[in-house]
């Protein structure tokens, strides 16, 4: 047999984005453009198209948890991505398995409304998130309107930003990039990271009349990547932004529609 290379696992754990730009399908998209071999578990479906979100439907907790646990038994995986979660008992599934393997990086992105407007996480389950899940993960990323619903104050300027950073790591003992896009009067894309020790401020020039919709997933699915790849936190972060940046940059058309372009190299 001839001699093959390994490459790194990841698994997202994630809904289902008919529409194929956010979710799981923008994960396992940027897991391949960035030499990762993506796995998933699939926590909802929604019926979805860039404008809209006409429906959503839950998978129930146990097929959540044997699609991770049959991952786990032969590619176990080297970084663990969280996007949405829809419901508390199925973040319990997902704290459940954390709490017996915590040296796997985990990066939770807090997927609460999507970018068209629609409610995605009940808000039953919001409270579970911060009490059962943030604990254990290495890193969260809110947007500007999570990361308000995750302090409970309102975030106007970078300055609102460092503080929310401050914190959110202070509460939930994880680090934390705030993804500052969404702020007014802004000509950059201002995110800010911070994990006890580090602060980086990282930004890219604001592209104009590019849709959003999946940045936040192709985002956190790229630092999930460089972790997997073993590159340490802060690198991995800086190394997400400049490809999420690109593939925003580099967009492309499908329909009448924007999307991403995670394989601009
Ligand atoms: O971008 C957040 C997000 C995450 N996951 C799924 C989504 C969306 C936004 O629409 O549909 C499945």
């Amino acid at each position: 047999m001839p001699k093959q290379q390994n490459i790194p696992t990841a698994l997202t754990i994630a809904g289902s984005d008919s529409g194929g730009g956010a979710g799981i399908q923008a994960d396992l998209k940027t897991f391949a453009a960035l030499g990762v071999h993506g796995t998933s578990a699939l926590t909802c479906v929604t019926a979805q198209n860039p404008r809209r979100v006409l429906a959503i439907q839950p998978c129930q907790p146990e097929i959540v948890r044997g699609q991770i646990e049959a991952v786990w038994e032969e590619l176990p995986p080297a970084a663990i991505k969280a996007g949405l979660l829809y419901s508390a008992e199925i973040i319990r599934v997902v704290a459940d398995f954390f709490k017996k393997h915590q040296h796997i990086p985990l990066v939770v992105d807090p997927v609460m409304i999507s970018t068209s407007g629609s409610r995605l996480l009940k808000p039953s389950a919001i409270k579970c998130l911060e009490n059962a899940l943030l604990p254990l993960a290495t890193l969260v990323t809110p947007n500007l309107n999570e990361a308000v619903m995750l302090t409970g104050r309102d975030l106007k300027s970078p300055e609102d930003l460092r503080w929310a950073a401050k914190t959110i790591h202070e509460k939930f003992g994880c680090a934390a990039l705030i993804k500052g896009g969404h702020l007014r009067n802004s000509k950059e894309a201002i995110d800010i990271f911070f994990d006890g020790s580090n602060e980086l401020l990282l930004t890219a020039p604001f592209v104009k009349g590019v849709h959003t919709h999946g940045t936040g997933c192709t985002y956190s699915a790229a630092i999930t990547a460089y972790l997997a790849r073993d590159y340490a936190l802060p690198e991995a972060v800086v190394r997400a932004k400049e490809f999420i940046s690109q593939a925003i940059a580099q967009s492309l058309t499908a329909g009448k529609h924007s999307i991403l372009n995670p394989f601009w190299r």
